[in-house]
């Protein structure tokens, strides 16, 4: 008991020291206190608790930062990446020439954009598919049912998630000139509209000279 007592004395010790991105280590006898720097200090540490092989572990939530750790009373930080801050969300994947760019294409060159999807743990979820393009002219959608990109902003596509393997959605020359961004991605509120703030989503921007 006496061992847990410390231990949440050191803990509540450890939490006002978090707000400043320091550790203090307090010796047993409770004379001593040694300030350890987090690698780094803006790593957003926020919680931490007794582990069971007798040391600290805690949790770095900065959007940089990802990572958990672990203390010891000898000062040694180690610390563990997770795997993403969004681990199971879907990822969109959209290339231009193969590319994640920007690229400089020729408008004599074929300019090939494909799509792909990881759904992640939302596979089978209803959604809006989106693939968009703004262009020297306005927003552009690709029609899957036609295989033809036609002017306005509309959804691609209404329904279940998958992962999609990459697919061609433009293999074209002859471009006008000018800047174009293409955008694919998902929102999982599948009404037709495009609600950005359940959105996942990538981008390439394509600059298409003579
Ligand atoms: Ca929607």
């Amino acid at each position: 008991m006496k061992k847990w007592r410390f231990s949440s004395f050191v803990i509540c010790f450890f939490s006002i020291y978090l707000f400043f991105g320091l550790f203090s280590l307090m010796t047993p006898n409770g004379q001593t206190f040694t300030e350890i720097s987090l690698p780094p200090a803006s790593s957003g540490p926020l919680g931490i608790t007794a582990g069971p092989d007798g040391n600290l572990s805690f949790t770095e939530l900065d959007a940089n930062a990802n990572k958990t750790g672990n203390i010891t009373f000898a000062g040694v930080i180690t610390e563990f990446n997770v795997p993403t801050a969004v681990s199971g969300t879907p990822v969109p994947d959209i290339l231009a020439n193969n590319s994640k760019g920007p690229i400089t294409v020729s408008s004599k060159n074929p300019l090939l954009i494909t799509v792909s999807l990881d759904a992640g743990d939302h596979s089978g979820e209803n959604a809006d598919w989106w693939a968009v393009a703004m262009t020297p002219f306005g927003w552009y959608y690709y029609d899957v049912s036609s295989d033809i990109w036609k002017p306005n902003f509309v959804v691609t596509h209404k329904g279940p998630l998958l992962d999609l393997p990459p697919f061609e959605v433009l293999n074209q020359s002859g471009l006008p000139i000018g800047f174009y961004t293409f955008y694919f991605g998902v929102d999982m509120n599948m009404n037709g509209n495009l609600d950005l703030d359940k959105a996942f989503y990538d981008s390439v921007d394509v600059n298409v000279t003579q």
